[in-house]
């Protein structure tokens, strides 16, 4: 065996030593995240064992999907591993309609978290894997408690992102905007290890990734570039590959590691209306920084994604992520130049 053993605490502590002005509040923050996320992991990995935790809730959410037994349990698990440590003021999560407050009996701080407990939680019944996106902001708002001004921001005031995806093997990748590192649970020992220091997303891949169902109610550009791409890969003089999970992390995951293009572009069925999916506070802001900090790209077709400042906790975005290359044909596409 070689090299040196990392675990993610250690590397949280190592990266605050790249801030001269921390506290230690923000690497305690990430630590009681990290715990939250090995419960989720352990919940997760039992699916299939668990009779009543497999399976629909009976209620739906605020954008009016089923609920999950899971994703009931990941909001739980992170609220509750969140909201006593004193780091934050206010919460919000893609399971909830209003923001999160902190409970009167608990100290406040001075960040604020929002996150999909459970993204692709359609997928768990037929053990696809499923993942957690997080992001983390300074507050903003002066008051006692934190407030919906400190929900909504642009992607770029982001101090801190990642996720986890459950999969064949539970991963953490995440960024404090110095770049983006990975780290696999160690099962045996219940912690997480380096295991991708420093990712750096191919400058171009040969995948692309899309609901492809939807090929009919897309945008012209959307249209004419997976036509393009189907026919060749201007670099190979072959067509890409099409590869799609429909659990937005583990799309994601994969053109982080292997480069190309993940997109889910708006439905424009009703031109005068066009109805993206993904949201932009909890899944569009958050992959797109991390992206970024690999080297990537991210873009609604003619706007950078950590450009965006929502105007409602659930608001929806059109997205184009991955691979700097593929990101810039898309936009060309998209705006009708090619
Ligand atoms: P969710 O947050 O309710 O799970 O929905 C988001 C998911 C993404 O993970 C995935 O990319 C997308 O929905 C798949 O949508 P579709 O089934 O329309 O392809
Ligand atoms: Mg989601």
């Amino acid at each position: 065996m070689s090299g040196k053993i990392v675990t993610l605490q250690r590397h949280i502590m190592e990266q605050q030593t790249l801030h001269p002005e921390a506290s230690g509040r923000f690497t305690r923050l990430l630590w009681d995240l990290t715990l939250a996320f090995k419960l989720i992991a352990r919940e997760v990995n039992k699916a299939g064992l668990v009779s009543e935790i497999l399976g629909a809730a009976g209620t739906h959410n605020v954008s009016g999907d089923t609920v999950m037994k899971l994703d009931q349990y990941a909001q739980d698990r992170i609220f509750k591993a969140m909201d006593h440590g004193g780091h934050l003021c206010v919460m919000a999560s893609e399971e909830v309609e209003d923001i999160i407050p902190i409970p009167d009996q608990f100290p406040l701080g001075h960040y604020v978290l929002l996150f999909d407990p459970l993204d692709g939680s359609s997928n768990i019944d037929a053990n696809v894997s499923v993942g957690t996106i997080w992001s983390i902001y300074h507050r903003k708002s002066r008051g006692r408690q934190g407030s919906l001004e400190d929900c909504l921001r642009h992607g770029y005031e982001q101090v801190a992102a990642g996720y986890v995806v459950y999969g064949s093997s539970v991963m953490l990748v995440y960024t404090t905007g110095h770049g983006v590192a990975g780290f696999t649970l160690d099962p045996s020992l219940g912690e997480f290890l380096l295991s991708h220091p420093a990712i750096r997303i191919p400058a171009r891949g040969k995948i692309y990734s899309i609901n492809e169902g939807n090929a009919l109610f897309w945008d012209a550009g959307t249209q004419k570039y997976i036509q393009y791409i189907k026919q060749r890969d201007e670099a190979t003089n072959r067509p890409y590959s099409l590869r799609y999970i429909g659990s937005m992390v583990a799309d994601v995951h994969r053109t982080l590691l292997y480069g190309g293009i993940f997109l889910y572009p708006a439905d424009c069925k009703d031109p005068q209306k066009p109805k993206a999916k993904l949201r932009l506070t909890y899944e569009a802001h958050p992959m797109s920084m991390i992206v970024e900090q690999a080297g990537g790209r991210a873009t609604t077709g003619d706007m950078r994604i950590l450009n965006l400042e929502p105007k409602s906790l659930h608001e929806r975005v059109p997205l184009a992520i991955g691979s700097p290359e593929d990101v810039g044909m898309y936009e060309e596409f998209f705006s009708g130049k090619r």
